[in-house]
């Protein structure tokens, strides 16, 4: 049994049961199953159930939200976004049943063809951080590419997962089709990464798992697609609109209180702007709402567990604080957004991944310098750009060795465009059509009509 907390208080929230062996085993069988009949659906049947899910998701937007306040100390606007991700991305992907179009290839001697077939059964690991879109971001197109799905939500957060499930069984999905299986990673998780008839991996979570996960799919030649961490830098080049860079630089970095993959965690600022910037920066953090994340004004919750807030600490313990914002005092696992001035790129909090309300600012000289610093790191998933020249923005979007960049915008996710990181921050891509085919394999069929 897992007890679920609410991370503003410390509360239990709810009692789950963790899966055994037998029970995952027996599931994946069940997966297996049906996927012998869910491939056959047509398309348009599989296209309209997955509306209905969406549809059925779009029903308890408050409900869902509500619930992952408690599960996972989101704040209730952000909450109410997830949610509502979770119904764009299904409905997104409901189209995709009906468009999953293979080609015809000109050949000598015959005609050619090729078909994105599902994989078979997929199984998605989640972590605590978004337990709802990340979800969504493996179930929804592995559903629509014709797989079946087995999911493990991280041990701190299943209820919200728990709960798709039954939404899922509630607008008609057939028994087998989507199971979430909550419990420990190393008992699930590792069983789907060994289990035969699970055909690929689509994991979320940290570097070190990601790679242990890959090298125990190596001997299956298993598919995986890893969403791991990062270390994104935030770009401020001097001729860009400082007041917009520095107001949105919170955001890039303290939402979801810092426990985001994408989190902007290092700013680096050309060096004649560096002091101005700072000075604006200062009291856009001091005014970052830090409050019990079920009140609407919530701007920042809490950390996720005491082992996380404890881990954060061991970052600022020692570093140069700048300035910091405030935090209630407790209970829950509360730690004020933080603006650490690093010394250099050595620093310990300038080169890992802290996963929680810190930040790092340094400056720099040039443009190379720039590029030099941001790309000096295993990571490589994100990353801001602001400036007002439209070439440099290319050139150094093009220069910054990371999966996903905005320019002048702070955000990374939008379910219509390819997600995910370069080196050590994953392998392949969600959502956008690219996630689609990566939930099948092609195959070619070569058709003799000569002789
Ligand atoms: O991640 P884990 P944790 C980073 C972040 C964070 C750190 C640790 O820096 O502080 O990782 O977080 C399952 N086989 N990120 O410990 O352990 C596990 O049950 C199969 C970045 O929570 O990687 C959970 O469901 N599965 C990141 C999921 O993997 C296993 C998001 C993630 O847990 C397993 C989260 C195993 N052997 C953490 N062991 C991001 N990129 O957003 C664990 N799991």
């Amino acid at each position: 049994m897992t007890q679920v907390r609410n991370p503003a208080t410390g509360e239990v929230v709810g009692v789950v049961a963790e899966s055994s062996p037998g029970e995952v085993d027996a599931a994946i069988g069940r997966a297996a199953v049906a996927f012998e009949s869910w491939r056959t659906v047509t398309p348009g049947d599989r296209a309209r159930l997955l509306r209905r899910f969406a549809a059925v998701v779009d029903a308890h937007l408050a409900e869902l939200a509500d619930l992952e306040v408690r599960n996972a100390g989101h704040t209730v606007g952000n909450a109410r976004w997830e949610a509502g991700n979770v119904r764009d991305v299904l409905d997104y992907y409901a189209g995709a049943p009906e468009r999953l179009t293979g080609r015809q290839i000109p050949v000598a001697g015959g005609v050619d063809v090729t078909f994105h077939e599902p994989l078979g059964v997929v199984g998605v690991i989640v972590p605590w951080n978004f337990p709802m879109p990340i979800a969504a971001w493996g179930f929804a197109p592995a559903l629509a590419a014709g797989n079946t799905v087995v999911l493990k939500p991280a041990e701190l957060t299943p209820l919200t997962a728990l709960r798709l499930a039954e939404l899922g069984r509630e607008a008609g999905l057939p028994e087998g089709v989507f199971t979430v299986l909550p419990g420990r990673g190393d008992v699930v998780g590792a069983r789907f990464v060994s289990h035969p008839a699970v055909r690929k991996i689509c994991f979320t979570g940290s570097t070190d798992v990601g790679t242990r996960i890959m090298a125990g799919c190596a001997d299956q030649v298993k598919r995986v697609t890893l969403e791991l961490g990062g270390k994104s830098a935030n770009l401020v080049f001097a001729d860009a609109d400082l007041e917009r860079a520095a107001a949105t630089a919170p955001y890039a970095v303290f939402d979801n209180a810092g426990q985001d993959c994408c989190a902007r965690s290092r700013i680096l600022v050309q060096r004649p702007v560096y002091d101005r910037f700072l000075e604006l920066l200062e009291p856009a953090v001091r005014a970052v709402r830090v409050e019990d994340p079920a009140r609407e004004t919530a701007e920042m919750g809490p950390l996720i567990s005491a082992r996380q807030r404890d881990r954060v600490a061991g970052y600022v313990d020692g570093a140069r604080v700048a300035f910091t914002g405030s935090c209630p005092a407790g209970p829950g696992y509360w730690y004020a957004p933080t603006v650490l001035l690093a010394d250099s790129p050595a620093d310990r909090h300038w080169r890992e991944e802290v996963f929680g309300p810190v930040v790092s600012v340094l400056p720099f000289d040039d443009e190379a310098e720039a590029l030099r610093l941001a790309n000096d790191t295993e990571y490589g998933l994100s990353g801001s750009i602001w400036t007002r020249d439209v070439g440099r923005a290319l050139r150094v979007a093009r220069g910054v060795e990371a999966g996903t960049l905005s320019v002048n915008s702070h955000s990374s996710v939008r379910y219509w465009t390819p997600f995910g990181g370069m080196k050590r921050s994953g392998l392949g891509r969600e959502l956008g059509p690219d996630a689609l085919h990566a939930f099948t394999d092609v195959k070619n069929v070569f058709l003799a009509t000569d002789g």
